[in-house]
């Protein structure tokens, strides 16, 4: 077949700042939009920032800001707006008739680099279901604005628009779509569970942190491995496993996977489950943090809430900061100074070099001498399977026995995840208690 060499998309870049915090940081989010332009090939040719206190309903920034963009589109023959947030299909349907431009939405540009960098089977099917999921809620939307300006009182008849009838055949398509994709998703997930089984008896710890912070350079120069490194967002779309020796004692399991977002898009984040299981079913994560970001304290925290929304906020971590070799700044060197104060469980190193690579085995040695923690818990003697669990999987420090309460009281010393796992076993069972009284 005939390559033809396709000339870059030319883009603008629209944001708006509502005065939410300070309005440098939100000129990096619209360097990072520019950075995920970048990555899916296109070619910023300008950037537009409108400051409202919320967005317009109808054109998101104000109609008289889209008709100066809409003469400048036409002067540098621009063909797409890239928005730094999701808009409503009613906004992206004004606007595009107001510029005659393609509308791409924060969700849609990230979707569709996720596209693009789908390698294997698994990554593909799940880009496909978050794409069908995304488009899905906008048909749902469109549906339901449809409904709203068609559906007047008195006006409902039998007979219905044709775009209606359409969007709601579309829609049940879809959905059919949706489901068959989730269930051949669940079969892969069955063989990816058979091989983590395998893996049980070996401690695992899995790279997490924001993307293009340097997890696959890392985990590359820990294994021995070549996994693609790019400077691009969303590099990674699989997990990956190796074993690693740290010293002759202690072989551990490390993963690398798909790295995070501020706004990351929640349809990516359930249909990327099964490869976030690695994260959700890891011992430990290391969190990997390019410090050369100035707002990378914000970062971290975007990580965070990514790692609630999957469920691993109880798991320990400990924080490799990354890509020291670029900071020797003044403001650099607050900041790390900073991040050395608020986090104790760290080392500062440069993926690039590679005797800081004996910096994160000796954290990640001193991690698992030393994991125990403790709490006291007060136990219904009822729940025996438990109290037998703790006492072989615990160190029981002290144990009393209240036969007029029917409990026992245990200081016991252990994992944290074991913890927080008794907790939640003792709470669920007192809610259903209750709601059996
Ligand atoms: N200067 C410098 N560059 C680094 C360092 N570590 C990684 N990089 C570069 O940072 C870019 C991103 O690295 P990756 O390892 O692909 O990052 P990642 O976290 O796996 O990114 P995603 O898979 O996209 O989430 C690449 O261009 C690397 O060469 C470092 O310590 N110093
Ligand atoms: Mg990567």
């Amino acid at each position: 077949m005939e390559k033809t060499k396709k000339a870059k998309q030319r883009v603008f870049l629209i944001g708006l700042y509502t005065g939410e915090g300070k309005r440098d940081e939100y000129n990096l989010t619209v360097d990072e939009l520019e950075h995920l332009t970048k990555t899916a090939n296109a070619k910023v040719v300008g950037r537009f920032v409108q400051s409202l206190s919320r967005p317009n309903s109808k054109t998101y920034i104000g109609k008289g800001k889209i008709l100066e963009i809409k003469n400048r589109v036409v002067e540098e023959n621009v063909d797409t707006l890239i928005f730094n947030d999701d808009l409503t299909p009613a906004q992206a349907k004004n606007i595009a008739e107001l510029t005659r431009c393609s509308i791409v939405d924060r969700t849609e540009l990230i979707l569709d680099i996720f596209a693009m960098h789908a390698k294997t089977k698994q990554a593909k099917m799940q880009v496909e279901l978050a794409l069908l999921e995304y488009n899905y809620s906008k048909l749902r939307n469109l549906w339901q604005h449809f409904s709203r300006i068609e559906g007047g009182i008195g006006t409902r008849g039998p007979v219905r628009g044709p775009g209606e009838t359409q969007i709601e055949l579309d829609r049940r398509e879809i959905q059919k779509k949706i489901s068959l994709l989730k269930k051949k998703i669940v079969e892969i997930e069955k063989v990816s569970l058979v091989k983590r089984k395998k893996r049980k008896s070996f401690q695992n710890v899995a790279l997490v942190g924001y993307t293009n912070a340097g997890k696959s350079t890392l985990f590359n120069k820990l294994s021995d491995e070549d996994l693609y490194v790019a400077n691009q967002l969303f590099a990674t779309l699989d997990s990956t496993s190796r074993a690693i020796n740290l010293d002759p004692k202690h072989k551990i399991i490390i993963s690398d996977t798909i790295g995070f977002i501020r706004k990351l898009p929640h349809t990516l984040v359930s249909s990327f489950h099964s490869t976030l299981l690695e994260v959700t079913e890891a011992e430990l994560l290391l969190h990997v943090v390019d410090i050369s970001q100035t707002n990378c304290e914000t970062n971290i925290k975007c990580v965070n809430e990514v790692l609630t929304e999957i469920g691993a906020e109880d798991k320990d971590v400990l924080y490799v900061f990354n890509k020291s070799d670029l900071v020797d700044d003044l403001d650099g060197k607050f900041r790390k100074k900073r991040l050395m104060l608020n986090y104790p469980n760290s080392v500062f190193i440069s993926a690039k070099f590679d005797e800081d690579l004996k910096k994160v085995s000796k954290l990640i040695l001193t991690y698992l001498n030393n994991v125990k923690y403790e709490e006291t818990v007060k136990i219904p003697l009822e729940m025996e399977k438990l109290i037998d669990f703790i006492m072989q999987q615990a160190d029981v420090k002290e144990k009393t026995i209240d036969q007029e309460n029917s409990t026992v009281t245990m200081r016991i010393q252990t994992k944290k995840e074991l913890l927080a796992n008794i907790r939640k076993q003792i709470k669920d069972y007192k809610q259903i208690k209750y709601i059996n009284k």
